[in-house]
């Protein structure tokens, strides 16, 4: 079968896509012919000066899901637009598969019914981690055949294979699929890749590496899911379960792709933590010290990740990593407080991560910190804390992500436990504008401690991350979204006879 998967505005165009690049090489390796096309990345070289800003990190949530937002793009650049969806519909595909994320829903579904219009019977199946709580208001959409939630691998070598026997189309495990019955689907679990090392190296011979926002760096990953569970966090929902490769197939694919794209020098660890092994952290560090050819400049790269607190992480291991190219670690600590860490389920105690920044600065692998300003249960003493927990780090950390006012994202322990366990008030219960029954935790006490936890780093001369400029920009419209909030909270509300 032919497929063609697809990425639409607004997806953040620093690196190419790694969903898409994995599910190519998975396809090929059962016999289809599958082929990528970012349609994010062609789409801003193919725009005006005017709206290339919006594919920044920081406008993400506020342009790309705004409908009217995203309708006024379309109108001025219908061209492009119609262009890319011809070049969807030139490579012939039998299938067309688009990765849904957050933030590219609208314009994912603009473009997935020009391609229906214009080719009917091409398939269209939609997967990636928006699909996991929208499947049923996915399936209103009539053009889409198929919604496949979370790991996308073993759904859609199932769905290909059932389409090229010509076999029935109303059941196929891993997706969502219409059907006549009271839920108005139905929907067969299919297990997950158990054995990461059994899938093939990611195919990004698609893309141009040289168009993308950062053209020497390519995405890699360590596992899929995580092995904490940190209360805010809906990893597990997504991934389902957890699972590493071992280190070295993971050095084996960063040297294959090193080799295929020489041009890279720095694999970005896109997974949950890099850290989550530490067996297989170090195994992939001895394959890459014990590599001769890696010695060699022109081998050589490094590489960086998400990672959490250890106690067990000492520094002989870090020394290896910073020996193997480890270049900077982007440490999940989110507050300095342990009563806060404690109450996220974090499972670090603060002084852990005191004596991790310390080893990392000592052997010389760069700290990125991510803070979260207003968890439930913090109180001004404790944002005090994690005042305090940056000043005394500052020498160990480069650059600080403020990760915003905390959110309450559903499907997440928080979510579900809000009232009883953080103290929320259930009346308030929305993603951003949330409150303490008692008051204490609004949203602009969060957004008051999220400005001074910036102007503070600032300070200490730390770089910020993105969302600090993310509240730079759509300072007014967050405000007045808040207001509108409010004012509809403070109506009565309408009673049914
Ligand atoms: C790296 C990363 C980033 C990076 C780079 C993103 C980029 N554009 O390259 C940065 C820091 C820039 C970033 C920013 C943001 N991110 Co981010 N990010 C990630 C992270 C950690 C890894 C993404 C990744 O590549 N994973 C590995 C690949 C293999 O997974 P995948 O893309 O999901 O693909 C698999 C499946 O989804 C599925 N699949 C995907 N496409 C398709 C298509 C078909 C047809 C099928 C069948 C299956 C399928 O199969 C694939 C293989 O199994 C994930 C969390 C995670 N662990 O995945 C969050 C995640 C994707 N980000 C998330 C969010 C919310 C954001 C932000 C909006 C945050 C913010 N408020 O600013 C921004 C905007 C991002 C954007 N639109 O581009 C959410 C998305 C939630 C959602 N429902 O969409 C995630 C899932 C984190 C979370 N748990 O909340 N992010
Ligand atoms: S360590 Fe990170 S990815 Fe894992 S549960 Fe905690 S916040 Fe989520």
């Amino acid at each position: 079968m032919r497929v063609t998967l697809v990425n639409c505005p607004g997806w953040v165009r620093r690196l190419p896509p790694l969903g898409a690049a994995l599910l190519k090489a998975f396809a090929n390796s059962q016999g289809h012919e599958a082929t990528c096309l970012d349609l994010s990345n062609n789409l801003y070289h193919a725009t005006s000066e005017k709206y290339k800003p919006f594919w920044n990190t920081e406008h993400m949530h506020y342009f790309w899901m705004d409908e009217g937002r995203v309708r006024a793009f379309i109108d001025e650049n219908e061209g492009a637009v119609d262009r890319e969806v011809g070049k969807i519909l030139d490579l012939q595909p039998h299938v067309v598969g688009f990765s849904l994320y957050i933030n590219n829903l609208s314009m994912t579904l603009e473009v997935l019914k020009r391609v229906k219009k214009r080719a009917p019977s091409v398939f269209i199946v939609v997967g990636g981690p928006e699909v996991c709580s929208k499947a049923k208001f996915l399936l209103e959409h009539r053009e889409i055949d198929a919604a496949v939630p979370g790991e996308g691998e073993n759904a859609l070598a199932g769905l290909l294979q059932t389409l090229q026997e010509s076999g029935p189309r109303n059941n196929l495990p891993g997706a969502y699929v219409r059907a006549d019955n009271p839920q108005g689907y139905v929907f067969t679990p299919v297990p997950v890749v158990e054995h990461l090392d059994e899938l093939p190296f990611p195919d990004f011979d698609d893309f141009a590496l040289d168009t993308y926002a950062l053209p020497g760096h390519m995405p890699t990953y360590f596992g899929r899911g995580c092995f904490k569970k940190c209360v805010f966090c809906d990893e597990a929902f997504l991934w389902k379960k957890w699972r590493t490769r071992s280190g070295r197939r993971t050095f084996e694919e960063l040297r294959h792709l090193k080799r295929r794209h020489p041009s890279v020098a720095l694999f970005e660890f896109y997974d949950s933590l890099l850290n989550s092994d530490l067996r297989a952290l170090e195994e992939f560090c001895d394959a890459i010290l014990q590599d001769d050819s890696w010695n060699r400049p022109e081998n050589r790269f490094q590489w960086l990740g998400n990672a959490i607190v250890r106690y067990d992480m000492g520094r002989p291991l870090l020394e290896k990593m910073a020996k193997a190219g480890c270049y900077l670690l982007q440490l999940g600590i989110e507050s300095g407080s342990q009563r806060v860490v404690t109450s996220m389920k974090k499972g670090f105690r603060v002084p852990d991560a005191d004596r991790v920044l310390a080893d990392l600065h000592a052997v010389g692998i760069k700290a990125m910190v991510n803070i979260m300003v207003g968890f439930p249960t913090e109180t001004e003493e404790d944002f005090q804390q994690t005042l305090d927990f940056l000043r005394r780090n500052a020498p160990a950390i480069d650059r600080v992500a403020p990760n915003g006012p905390t959110g309450i994202v559903e499907n997440t322990f928080l979510h579900k436990n809000a009232e009883n366990i953080y103290g929320v008030d259930p009346g308030s219960l929305h993603p951003e504008f949330w409150s303490t029954r008692d008051g204490q935790n609004t949203y602009p006490v969060r957004l008051d401690r999220f400005q001074r936890l910036c102007d503070f780093a600032q300070k200490l001369n730390l770089k910020l991350g993105a969302p600090h400029r993310q509240w730079e920009f759509w300072r007014e419209e967050k405000l007045k979204r808040y207001a509108d909030f409010k004012q509809q909270r403070s109506q009565p509300q309408k009673t049914s006879d």
